[in-house]
């Protein structure tokens, strides 16, 4: 059965493949399976038939015969236990790998929202300005960690994993904040996720939906 994802209908991102249903369908894209994406919009993600499916009434979620998901990392867990190329066969590595997943969204994606919420949300605090580099910071002292795991290597532990694909996506939401650019096998990984065949196929199904609502 084709599984169905939902994806925002008009993403805050512009196509920039930061919203985290790219997440997903980078996944499916990894392993080869077709699937299919309903659209909602903000209001219809609040509504119960969509809080049924995430009771925060967020996207993504992931729905397939009688299953019904949220939360991208299990998401893109299930599907990686589902089809063979994105956890090692290996016990233990397969347990790294998923060690590694969880520190993407709960280590290092922490800090990194909470510049998106002081850049995005209070703007207009007088103390915002005095919270910047604080920020910054945290997400600089894990960003040197990340680094220095990495070192030289191309991927987190041995070859891509879900791992990896969580990870980048994760790092990419730092954009335009420069930080990644302070650690140069960082920004070298993330633009090897992105040169993924996969990743590109994922980019370019999600931005075909700004387009297509955008009007261009
Ligand atoms: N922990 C959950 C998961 O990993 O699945 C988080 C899901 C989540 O935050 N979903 C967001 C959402 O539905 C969309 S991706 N938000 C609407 C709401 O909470 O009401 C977050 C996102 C939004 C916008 C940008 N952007 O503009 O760059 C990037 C990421």
């Amino acid at each position: 059965m084709t599984p169905t994802i939902t994806a925002f209908e008009a993403s805050p991102d512009r196509g920039r493949g930061l919203a985290r249903d790219m997440r997903v369908r980078w996944a499916l894209e990894e392993v080869g399976q077709p699937y299919d994406v309903r659209l909602v919009s903000f209001a219809a993600m609040k509504e119960p038939p969509h809080r049924a499916l995430n009771p925060f009434g967020q996207i993504p979620t992931y729905e397939e015969e009688g299953l019904a998901l949220f939360e991208t990392g299990a998401i893109v867990l299930h599907i990686a236990e589902q089809h063979a190329g994105l956890l090692p066969q290996d016990a233990d590595a397969r347990l790294r790998a998923i060690a590694w997943m969880f520190a993407a969204v709960s280590t290092v994606e922490p800090p990194i929202l909470d510049l998106s919420t002081a850049v995005m949300v209070e703007g207009g605090a007088t103390w915002r300005d005095e919270r910047l580099p604080l920020v910054r910071d945290r997400i600089r002292t894990r960003l040197a960690e990340l680094s220095d795991h990495l070192g030289g290597g191309d991927w987190l532990d041995g070859d891509f994993s879900a791992a990896d694909l969580m990870m980048v996506h994760v790092l990419r939401r730092l954009g335009v904040s420069g930080l990644l650019d302070e650690f140069p096998n960082l920004a070298a990984y993330v633009a090897r996720g992105e040169s993924r065949p996969a990743f590109k196929r994922a980019f370019d199904a999600q931005f075909a939906v700004f387009k297509a609502v955008s009007g261009g």
